[in-house]
């Protein structure tokens, strides 16, 4: 299965994504964790993405399309992939399919977890204060979801324009979410 995880910073896109990499058996792709291995490793890379990241900015469409493309051309990707936090804008949109395109393989579903801005910051607060993420802090979540806003909710516009978009509602306990989901995607495999 090849699945594109959308939703807004902190909608659990990372959550789910883990549970769903184990039920499907496929690759979690998450940009934001390759772009996190790249500033703990302190490469060039990283050290272009670490300010952007800590503002609550989008690292160029550049950098991400390199990261994507690498991580496409390993052989685990070929029998599907769970992608997370891409594509965050209209250009890689286009980018994805234009990759996919170039690799004879189209996605089955790109599935939006919808939750409210209010519940966003209260669990980026919470994982603020767990984690200490640089990006989870106030000012730096009021600029993701402002970038949010404008740039990522016109790819779901996009999606549901070309009607591969599933919109399943991301509040709830994460066994409920997860249900949600894979009832949406995989009706047959689905438990509980
Ligand atoms: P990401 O790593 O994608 O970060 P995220 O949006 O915060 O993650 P997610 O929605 O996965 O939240 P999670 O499950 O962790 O991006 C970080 C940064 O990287 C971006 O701001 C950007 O700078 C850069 N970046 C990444 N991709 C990019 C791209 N394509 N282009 C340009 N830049 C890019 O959940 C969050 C919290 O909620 C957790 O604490 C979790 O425990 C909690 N939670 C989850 N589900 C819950 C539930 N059902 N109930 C209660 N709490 C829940």
């Amino acid at each position: 299965m090849r699945l594109v995880l959308l939703g807004a910073p902190g909608s659990g896109k990372g959550t789910q994504a883990a549970r769903l990499k184990e039920y499907l058996q496929v690759p979690h792709i998450s940009t934001g964790d390759l772009l996190r291995a790249e500033v703990a490793a302190g490469s060039a890379l990283g050290l272009q993405a670490k300010e952007v990241m800590a503002r609550g900015d989008l690292v160029s469409d550049e950098i991400l399309l390199g990261m994507l493309r690498d991580r496409f051309s390993r052989e685990d990707t070929k029998a599907g992939f769970i992608l997370d936090g891409y594509p965050r804008n209209l250009a890689q949109a286009a980018a994805l399919d234009e990759l996919l395109r170039s690799l004879g393989q189209k996605f089955d579903a790109a599935v939006q977890l919808a939750v409210d801005n209010e519940q966003i910051v209260e669990r980026l607060a919470g994982r603020a204060q767990a984690e200490g993420r640089a990006d989870d802090a106030p000012e730096a979540v009021r600029k993701r979801l402002q970038v949010y806003d404008q740039q990522t909710a016109p790819v779901i516009e996009f999606y549901r324009q070309h009607g591969q978009l599933t919109v399943v509602e991301g509040v709830g306990t994460l066994d409920e979410v997860f249900t949600r989901i894979v009832e949406a995607i995989a009706p047959e495999k689905a438990v509980g």
